[in-house]
């Protein structure tokens, strides 16, 4: 385990104010725990623009299964990138729509192309690409 460092932070009463509400919403039982939380959000958010950095991403997707020829261009898409899938889950959400939830690793700006291009096909109605990873921990003068 890392050792904890203190630091204080000033702000306006107000925003402190609403940060408080916000936390207590989502449930954090102390600011630093949220601090902390919101740091990684954004230290990933910023990492994972690296076109070249390596990253995991879960795409998820819902797509009317009576659509001509979609379901064959899903997995042909699927087959061009296979290198870079690592699953993909499956569901029968009613008698006419599928959700797929596709598994992803390999450079961000290949897995934006894949989620790009399965998205744009017609009949899949809506999806959403998340990009992860892991950080590293970064120590100066160690
Ligand atoms: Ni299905």
């Amino acid at each position: 385990m890392e050792q904890l460092v203190r630091f204080s932070v000033s702000m306006e009463e107000g925003l402190l104010h609403q940060f408080d509400h916000l936390i207590e919403q989502k449930g954090y039982t102390n600011r630093s725990e949220a601090v902390r939380d919101i740091v990684r959000d954004t230290l990933v958010e910023e990492s994972v623009k690296t076109p070249g950095g390596i990253v995991y991403g879960a795409l998820v997707f819902v797509y009317d299964h009576h659509k001509r020829e979609l379901e064959k261009s899903l997995s042909n898409l699927q087959h061009d990138y296979y290198e870079n899938i690592i699953s993909t889950s499956h569901v029968h959400v009613d008698h006419d729509h599928c959700m797929e939830v596709v598994l992803l690793h390999g450079k961000a700006v290949i897995l934006k192309a894949i989620a790009e291009k399965l998205l744009s096909f017609k009949g899949v109605k809506h999806g959403k690409l998340t990009l992860t990873m892991a950080l590293k921990g970064h120590h100066h003068g160690k």
